[in-house]
C-alpha cells in the first residue's frame, strides 16, 4: 500500500477548519485534522508545500516511522504549526491502519479500558446567579462536570469570564483582532463566591471546573488555589502561562487544589518538569496540537507513570477528526482523567460526518473502522475560508497581559 494523494481541505462550516484527506494507491483514505486557531494557513502552507510532496510513494502503514520522519527530519522541531501538520497526518494514517484492520482506531491503542468517556461543557455568565442557572440546566441535561466561568463586574464581558464564551454562537472568534481588559484583584475575590453559590445549588455530586486562562502569576494562583479549596473543585485549569514549568512548584507548594495545563503545548518536552515533578494532575494536550494519536500516546504513557491524567483540550476550535482521534485514545488508555467537548454547530457536524456520538455527558467512540470522522469535500467547498481572530488582552492601564 502506497500513498498517492494527499489533498488539504480549508473550510469555515461556522469556523476555520484545516483538514488533510490521505489517499493510499488501493482507495483506503484517512481524515486528519491540522486546525491551528487564528493561524490556520500556516498550517496550510507547511502541509501543502514542505510536507504532502515528500509522502507520495510512502506506506502509509508506517505511523511511527513517518511521525519521526516528519519530526526529526524537519530539522525544526516543534512549535504549533509544525506539531499540528505532523499531526493532521499523523491522525489520517491511523485512520488508514485501523480501516486496513477493519477495527475501530481504540483496538489498535490497546483496546477498550472504559465503556464510556467523561466530558465536561462550559457555562458563563454575567453574574453569579445566571451562572448558577447554567449550571442547574446543564446537569439536568445529564452532565457530570461543568465548567462555570462568570463576568467581572466593572470589566465588560471577556473570554473565559461570561457569555462571550459561547463559542457555539462564534462568541470568542471576530474578523478582526478585538482588545479586552483584565484586572486581577477585581477576579480573584469573585471566583471563592462563584463556587460557594454552586455547590450550595447543585451539592458535592457534580465535577466543577474553572478556567485561569493563563491570566494570573505563580502566587496569585496559590491564593486562588487555596481560596477555592473549601469547593472541591476537580480543576483549576492554566493557572499561569505554562512556559515556566517551575512555576507551578509555587502552586504546588501551597494548595491541595488539583491542577490541569497543556492545552497549547505541542510535546512532551513542553511537560517533563510539570510531570516528573507531580507538579499537575491532567495534561490536556490534545490530538491536533500535539503530534497526533502518536503524539498524544506518547505524552499520556509518560505522564501515566507520574499519575498524571489525561484531559485532552477539546473546544469547538479543534474539528470532529481531532475530537474523534481524542475519543479513541481517551477510551484506550489506563490514565484516563476527562475529556473537554463543547460540541459542534450544525453546519460543522453536516460538513463532518461523525460515526463516534455524545449522550448525556459522556462520549462513545464508534464500532465501524478508523477514528470515526469523515468530511464532505462538496458541501465544505461551500464554507470558503474566513479570516478570524482570538482576541488579545490589557491591563486596565493599557499594556498587554497574558490571556
Ligand atoms: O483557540 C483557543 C481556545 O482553544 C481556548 O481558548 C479554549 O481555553 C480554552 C479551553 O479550555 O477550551
Ligand atoms: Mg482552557
Amino acid at each position: 500500500m502506497k500513498i498517492k494523494e494527499i489533498k488539504v481541505i480549508v473550510c469555515s462550516p461556522g469556523r476555520n477548519f484545516v483538514t488533510v484527506k490521505v489517499i493510499t494507491d488501493e482507495g483506503v483514505y484517512g481524515i486528519g485534522d491540522g486546525t491551528v486557531n487564528g493561524r490556520e494557513l500556516a498550517v496550510v502552507s507547511y502541509l501543502k508545500d514542505h510536507i504532502a510532496p515528500t509522502l507520495i510513494g510512502k506506506d502509509p502503514l508506517r505511523t511511527e516511522d513517518i511521525w519521526q520522519y516528519l519530526y526529526k527530519g524537519a530539522y525544526w522541531r516543534r512549535g504549533p504549526i509544525t506539531m499540528a501538520a505532523i499531526a493532521a497526518i499523523d491522525m489520517a494514517l491511523w485512520d488508514i491502519k485501523a480501516k486496513v484492520a477493519n477495527m475501530p482506531l481504540y483496538q489498535l491503542l490497546g483496546g477498550r479500558s472504559r465503556d464510556k468517556v467523561m466530558i465536561y461543557k462550559h457555562v458563563g455568565g454575567l453574574d453569579i446567579s445566571e451562572v448558577t442557572e447554567g449550571v442547574i440546566a446543564m446537569r439536568e441535561q445529564g452532565l457530570d462536570a461543568i465548567r462555570a466561568q462568570v463576568s467581572i463586574p466593572g470589566l465588560p464581558p471577556i473570554y473565559g469570564t461570561g457569555p462571550s464564551t459561547d463559542q457555539a454562537a462564534g462568541g470568542m472568534i471576530k474578523p478582526m483582532v478585538t482588545e479586552e481588559v483584565w484586572a486581577t484583584h477585581k477576579y480573584m475575590p469573585l471566583v471563592p463566591k462563584l463556587f460557594e453559590k454552586l455547590r450550595d445549588a447543585v451539592g458535592w455530586d457534580v465535577h466543577l471546573l474553572h478556567d485561569v486562562h493563563h491570566r494570573l502569576t505563580p502566587i496569585e494562583a496559590a491564593r486562588l488555589g487555596k481560596d477555592l479549596e473549601p469547593y472541591r473543585l476537580f480543576w483549576l485549569e492554566d493557572a499561569v502561562p505554562a512556559e515556566l514549568q517551575e512555576g507551578f512548584r509555587i502552586i504546588r507548594q501551597h494548595t491541595t487544589q488539583p491542577l490541569a495545563v497543556g492545552e497549547i503545548f505541542n510535546s512532551v518536552y513542553d511537560t517533563t518538569t510539570l510531570i516528573q515533578e507531580q507538579l499537575i494532575d491532567y495534561i490536556r494536550v490534545t490530538a491536533v496540537h500535539a503530534g497526533g494519536v502518536t503524539g498524544i500516546k506518547k505524552i499520556f504513557d509518560f505522564a501515566s507513570i507520574y499519575h498524571v491524567k489525561s484531559a485532552c483540550h477539546g473546544p469547538m476550535d479543534m474539528s470532529p477528526a481531532t475530537m474523534g482521534a481524542n475519543i479513541h485514545v481517551d477510551t484506550a488508555i489506563n490514565n484516563f482523567g476527562i475529556q473537554e467537548f463543547t460540541g459542534y454547530t450544525k453546519e460543522t457536524y453536516d460538513v463532518f460526518k461523525c460515526d463516534w456520538r455524545y449522550d448525556r455527558g459522556y462520549l462513545y467512540p464508534n464500532e465501524t473502522p478508523g477514528h470515526g470522522t469523515d468530511i464532505d469535500e462538496d458541501l465544505a467547498a461551500k464554507y470558503p475560508y474566513a479570516a478570524a481572530y482570538l482576541p488579545v488582552a490589557r491591563l486596565e492601564d493599557g499594556s498587554m497581559t497574558s490571556w
